[in-house]
């Protein structure tokens, strides 16, 4: 059973705890939870698959659980999302209506509320392991964003993997603020609290003081955070000290630097958990609770997980710690398909089953791999987002006062790389910003817009955007 602490037979024989979750002011119990989710499956079952609006409230929390009891796949939408992106996936999708909280614009949809007391005790079937959990918008370098599909399967293997590699019990109190919308916090933080039977506190947003809140007052163990917010601990001492006494703190979804791996240390006395995936592949790396922890490195392949590092001719690449090449995975932790996206599946899922990451990676020769980078400059990773340069630069192009748009990620000491957007035209700078989060996310807005007389291409007349880079 996907959400294996919701077993109706074990929570009525006794198995209950106050305190499952924890979201936007409101606690629920698990019978609650059980109750109030069933309640929603009753009134989606049967549809094919509809979209959540996806807060971090305990209307998404049922939503989603009363979803995966009905076995109806949903397609989580970032609460912030613009008018071109939101109308991209709720048609690629083909979500039949809302559940759960409503956008201002519903897109004339059909909505079916989540009733917080509603209550329902039917038993379930369990879905079967192949069908879909969910279909989730992730950016690719150029175009919309992809709907990746995700069995269920693949989710139960990979939580039972990290419980493996963090020692993650039912006794853990899992803690984080991330979006509900990707698989950092939806799947490891929601669902895989609802699989392992902690409880789980979503604080709203990831700020340090929320952090050292949450483990003072719900007793949290454990804490996921991408780099950025691992960052902001350790720039606010007093929330870091108040995570000493925690279990284990975990990053990932983007690089940890050096330095704020060494200041969490320093600090709270922890070294950080790193773990890497996609949310394509799911978590397939992760350094162990009783193994070494290295800055800079994101440890083995998690159980029944294969990696293999080739070169562009596809020749295996020695793992000598040194030598990079292009980071490949396998094992029952990737996604079926991108939704109406076969050609786009069959570039990156060969034919033997291994995904073509996009990382360039090395391995050493005790198996340890550190991610050096990505293939392309067009996909960007911000405050662990994951953002498209061609889905930006399409959105500016849609403005009158732009010509030429190139978008890059320049480095920043707090996000990562940051949004900085070129371009030709004569519009200014803040309207543009403005305009392309109308468009898509408001985490999809350029931080910067430059202006320029021209872009630099090369012969071919390709954008250089290593020199943008700069
Ligand atoms: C942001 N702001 C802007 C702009 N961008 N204002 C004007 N122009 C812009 N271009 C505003 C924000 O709205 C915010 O305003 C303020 O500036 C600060 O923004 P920011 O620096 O972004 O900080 P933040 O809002 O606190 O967000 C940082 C964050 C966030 C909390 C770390 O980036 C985040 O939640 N990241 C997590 C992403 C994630 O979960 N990725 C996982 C993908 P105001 O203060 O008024 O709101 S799944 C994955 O990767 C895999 C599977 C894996 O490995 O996990
Ligand atoms: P997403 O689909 O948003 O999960 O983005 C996946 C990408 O995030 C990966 O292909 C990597 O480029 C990056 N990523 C995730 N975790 C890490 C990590 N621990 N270190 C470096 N890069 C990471």
């Amino acid at each position: 059973m996907l959400l294996a602490s919701l077993n109706p037979a074990t929570v009525a024989a006794g198995a209950d705890i106050p305190n499952a979750v924890s979201v936007g002011g409101t606690t629920l119990s698990r019978s609650d939870l059980l109750g109030a989710a069933t309640s929603v499956a009753e009134r989606v079952g049967g549809a094919g698959r509809v979209a959540v609006l996806a807060t971090p409230t305990a209307s998404t929390v049922l939503a989603i659980t009363g979803c995966l009891i009905a076995g109806v796949p949903f397609v989580p939408i970032p609460p912030d999302v613009g008018v071109a992106e939101r109308a991209h996936i709720l048609t690629d999708s083909g979500a039949q209506g809302w559940l759960g909280e409503l956008p201002d614009d519903p897109a004339g949809l059909p909505h079916v509320p989540v009733r917080l007391h509603a209550r329902s005790w039917h038993r379930y079937a369990e879905p079967h392991p192949a069908s879909a959990a969910y279909i989730m918008y992730t950016s690719g370098t150029t175009g919309a964003p992809k709907g990746v599909q995700t069995s269920r399967r693949a989710i139960a293997a990979d939580i039972d993997a990290l419980a493996a590699a963090w020692q993650w019990t039912p006794d853990d109190v899992l803690v984080h603020g991330l979006p509900m919308f990707h698989v950092h916090g939806l799947v490891l933080g929601l669902l895989g609290s609802l699989r392992i039977g902690n409880p789980f506190v979503h604080t709203g947003k990831p700020t340090p003081q929320l952090y050292a809140q949450a483990r003072a007052e719900h007793g949290g163990t454990l804490f996921f955070g991408v780099p950025t917010v691992w960052s902001r601990v350790v720039a606010d001492p007093d929330s870091a000290r108040a995570l000493s006494s925690a279990r284990l703190l975990v990053s990932g979804s983007a690089a940890l630097p050096v330095p704020v791996f060494d200041g969490l240390r320093a600090l709270t006395g922890h070294a950080p958990v790193e773990r890497y995936g996609s949310t394509e592949s799911l978590i397939t790396l992760s350094t162990r609770v009783d193994g070494e922890r290295r800055p800079g490195w994101v440890g083995l392949p998690v159980r029944d997980v294969q990696t293999r590092l080739v070169d562009e001719t596809g020749a295996p690449v020695p793992h000598d710690g040194e030598t990079l090449g292009q980071l490949h995975v396998q094992g029952p932790t990737l996604f079926d398909k991108y939704l109406n996206r076969p050609e786009a599946t069959a570039e990156v899922l060969d034919a033997d089953g291994w995904y073509h990451t996009g990382d360039v990676a090395v391995i050493d020769q005790s198996g340890m791999h550190r991610i050096v980078g990505r293939e392309s400059v067009d996909l960007i990773k911000s405050g662990g987002y994951r953002i498209g340069a061609g889905e930006i630069e399409t959105a500016l192009l849609g403005h009158p006062g732009v010509r030429e748009a190139a978008v890059v990620g320049v480095p920043d000491d707090d996000l990562g790389q940051r949004i900085v957007a070129y371009v030709v035209g004569d519009a200014e700078p803040e309207e543009l910003i403005a305009f392309v989060g109308q468009q898509l996310s408001a985490h999809k807005r350029p931080r910067e817009v430059r202006i320029v007389d021209s872009l630099p291409r090369n012969a071919m007349g390709k954008v250089l955007k290593k020199e943008l880079m700069r």
